[in-house]
């Protein structure tokens, strides 16, 4: 008997890494894509760049979006994605949000420090001034939150994994429409950014597609903090939503301002809004808060899952936002364009990104299109108890 429970003890114990590494292979991680072979002879280290609005209001947004890419480098470094003894490097330079900062840190990391490419800047005002400067120098930028309309049309070294808010809006207003029986809503905007004056852009296109009519429409600028009188004039129009283009520090203040004024509708924003950190610093004002996004934390995606456990493991059980899940997929699509290519020339990794097609990610299989934007599936999410929860879940489920 004692030698049968032994062997069977034994057998047991051979079995058991054989049953682990199945459960290790049940859960998928990022680059396991069986398109290009692991190269052969890269350098030691390759170091691309970081802008992003580490400072000022911004920072919301960009912190973020280091963290994630810091968390992409670990996981791409310690799986030897690029080759044994080959390491991904990064050097960030703050952009703060603002378009000279912009110029000054792409400069810096292009023309002194020569990195091969480039990830950021976070806003799309701050890529059109400083995106220039990587295409006159033939090193390749990846926005990673850039959703302004014409953002790659600076040129053939710009990318961009963001879905622009052409792609994001359109379905958020139908869904909106169609949900809550929209029929005249007012429209606020900053009208000194380009991503909010794109953003409002579509939005008025959006609306006039599903028959919405606008009653108002008012303006701000950035850095605005008072948005009383435009409220009060909107407002009065009575209108069944409130929608808004604005960053986040404005959108803030637009949200409890609304609600301070006594409304209680809907309140339907574009990309700017999609932060936590909204919904957080307006606190129950947030309630009721409709967002079309790129990623929801939702997702049922296998690959989004394992991102989301690994970014709260290494940041103190945080949960990653939008910016978080395409940071950490511009930084898996820089190092996949350097693998595939087999090199860390910068020309060389412009032409392996624009090959890109169908990589299992966050953001589910990401391809570039042919202008180099991403093409993959946005959500449309609802604010519920302070957090983002996709819009209809509950339909969609059964
Ligand atoms: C842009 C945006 C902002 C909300 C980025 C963080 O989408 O500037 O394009």
């Amino acid at each position: 008997m004692l030698r049968r429970v032994l062997a069977l003890v034994l057998v047991l114990a051979l079995l058991a890494p054989a049953v682990m590494a199945q459960d290790e292979e049940a859960a998928p991680q990022m680059g396991f894509w069986e398109e290009c072979e692991t190269p052969m002879g890269l350098p030691e280290a390759i170091t691309i760049g970081g802008v992003f609005a580490q400072s000022g209001a911004a920072s919301v947004y960009g912190i973020s979006q280091s963290q994630a890419v810091d968390l992409a480098l670990a996981e791409i470094n310690e799986s030897a994605y690029l080759g044994e003894g080959v390491t991904l490097e990064i050097i960030y330079a703050d952009s703060a949000g603002d378009k000279e900062q912009a110029i000054g840190a792409m400069t810096k990391l292009v023309e002194e420090d020569g990195v091969v490419a480039v990830l950021g800047p976070t806003l799309s005002s701050e890529a059109f001034s400083a995106d220039p400067i990587a295409q006159e120098n033939g090193v390749p930028v990846m926005g990673v939150s850039n959703t302004a309309a014409g953002i790659t049309d600076m040129g053939d070294f710009v990318f961009r994994d963001s879905l622009p808010e052409s792609a994001v809006i359109p379905g958020t207003i139908e869904q909106a429409t169609a949900t809550l029986g929209l029929t005249q809503v007012a429209v606020l905007y900053g009208n000194d950014d380009d991503f909010t004056v794109s953003g409002y852009d579509v939005f008025v296109e959006s609306l006039e597609a599903n028959d919405v009519e606008i009653l108002a429409e008012a303006t701000f600028a950035k850095g605005d903090v008072d948005f009383s009188a435009q409220l009060t004039t909107l407002l009065g129009t009575n209108p069944e939503a409130l929608v808004v283009s604005a960053l986040a520090a404005e959108a803030t203040q637009i949200i409890v301002q609304a609600r301070q004024a006594g409304y209680t509708g809907p309140i339907i924003g574009g990309n700017g809004l999609n932060s936590p950190a909204v919904l957080t610093n307006s606190g129950e004002a947030s309630e009721g808060v409709i967002v079309g996004a790129a990623w929801n934390i939702a997702s049922p995606e296998a690959l989004s899952a394992t991102f989301t456990e690994a970014y709260s493991a290494a940041y103190e059980d945080a949960k990653p936002d939008q910016f978080a899940a395409q940071a950490y997929t511009g930084a898996w699509l820089m190092a996949t364009a350097i693998r595939c290519g087999g090199s860390a020339e910068s020309l060389a990794i412009r032409d392996a990104l624009a090959e890109i097609v169908d990589f299992p990610s966050p953001l589910g299989l990401f391809s570039f299109d042919e202008n180099r934007n991403p093409v993959h599936t946005p959500v449309v999410q609802i604010a519920q108890g302070g957090a983002f929860v996709v819009l209809g879940a509950e339909a969609m489920e059964e």
